[in-house]
């Protein structure tokens, strides 16, 4: 292996890498020129069994988009609709959205992952409520609710620092934020895409706020539209500098662009080579964050399952009537069983491990894929 190394340019990494040595800028570019794409993913999944031996995570959770209505306009959503009233906008009242915990009384589920449009016009008591009434329907459960982009929001919504918003969330049940609306952190491609809603540094410092009030949180990528990979190396170091001081990110997760029905369907979906390149050198810059995720709904099944052996130690979950990728053109299922996640962790040689979402085990890999525990 060493001298295909050598010969893809990737010599000098591999020898940091070896050494313990960070990664640069320059190290995250030329990985990203590398035309071996094997010797790249050869180097992440010697880091990702590093860190993780053959171990390979997933949780039982379910997604709830409560509103489609948003203010912002960002030019890759499929999802969003201006206006209450639009063609195709919804509101849940939080009676439906308690609904969809209580129809899955029957389900093992460690965590509701909650993303919503930028609605104008709720009152904050409705996010509010909606936390108190899951932990009220299921105290156990895990709340994964609202991006930094939403939190920003609420904040200039509301007339609150964005402080006062995490902590009144927070005592209300909130028990971390996932990663959602990084998109790309370069300023060029921002003011392209998502010109109108929370910019890098308060989505970075209402992380870091998080961080500091002791909850857990992602950080996420979109890739495969307009930026170059210069800005996917320059992301992924401003994810690895707050990690440096804030510490609080569990899982880095890029994000496959989706071009249907937004108003960047000329563009085509990155490949799965791409897909696959991304994952890895996620892994590889990102020394400092335990986890890389494939979003297996945005990869699709079969590249999430490769991605595996390319750094990836985590498939995200059973996720359930996940609505924003499916509206941009997203070909997976809408949802997985855990049997069907397990058996495909098995078959690509991994160890299946089901946690929760601070990656205690609920599961470990001994157990029977079919285990009554695990029946939907
Ligand atoms: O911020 C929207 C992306 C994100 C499209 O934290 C699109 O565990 C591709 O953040 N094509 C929301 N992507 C989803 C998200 C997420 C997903 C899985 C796990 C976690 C986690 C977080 O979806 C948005 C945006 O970047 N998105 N539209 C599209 N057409």
């Amino acid at each position: 292996m060493k001298q295909r190394l050598s010969a893809a340019g990737l010599g000098e990494i591999a020898d940091k890498l070896h050494a313990g040595e960070r990664l640069s800028f320059d190290d995250g570019v030329r990985l990203f020129d590398c035309p071996d794409l094997l010797a790249v993913g050869w180097l992440a999944n010697q880091e990702r069994e590093r860190k993780h031996a053959g171990r390979t995570y997933y949780n039982f959770n379910i997604r709830l988009e409560a509103t489609n209505v948003c203010v912002a306009s960002c030019l890759f959503c499929s999802f969003a609709r201006l206006r209450p009233g639009d063609a195709g906008s919804y509101t849940m009242s939080l009676e439906q959205a308690w609904d969809k915990l209580r129809e899955r009384a029957h389900q093992p589920l460690t965590e509701i992952h909650v993303v919503n449009g930028l609605h104008p016009d709720l009152p904050f008591d409705y996010y509010l409520e909606m936390l108190r009434g899951f932990k009220r329907i299921r105290p156990g459960i895990h709340l994964k609710c609202f991006t930094a982009v939403e939190i920003a929001f609420f904040a200039d919504l509301y007339k609150m620092t964005d402080e006062q918003v995490l902590r009144d969330l927070q005592a209300a049940g909130l028990d971390s934020l996932p990663g959602g609306g990084a998109e790309i952190f370069a300023e060029r491609v921002r003011r392209k895409i998502c010109h109108d809603k929370c910019g890098t540094d308060r989505y970075l410092a209402i992380h870091k706020l998080a961080h500091g009030l002791g909850m857990r949180t992602n950080v996420t990528m979109l890739y495969g539209h307009i930026e170059t990979k210069e800005e996917r190396v320059d992301h992924m170091l401003r994810a690895r500098a707050l990690q440096d001081d804030s510490g609080g990110f569990q899982a880095f997760i890029p994000l496959a662009f989706h071009p249907d029905n937004n108003q960047m369907r000329k563009l085509p979906a990155p490949s799965a080579t791409d897909t696959l390149r991304v994952h890895a050198v996620s892994r590889l810059m990102l020394d400092n964050i335990p986890h890389v995720k494939a979003f297996w709904i945005a990869t699709g099944v079969e590249v999430a399952q490769v991605a595996l052996w390319f750094g990836v130690d985590d498939l995200d979950g059973t996720v359930q009537e996940e609505k924003i990728y499916h509206m941009a053109g997203a070909r997976t299922p809408e949802a997985m069983t855990t049997t069907a996640i397990r058996r495909l962790i098995r078959a690509a040689g991994r160890d299946p491990i089901e946690r929760d979402t601070l990656y205690n085990v609920v599961t470990g890999p001994e157990a029977p894929d079919e285990a009554p525990a695990l029946v939907q």
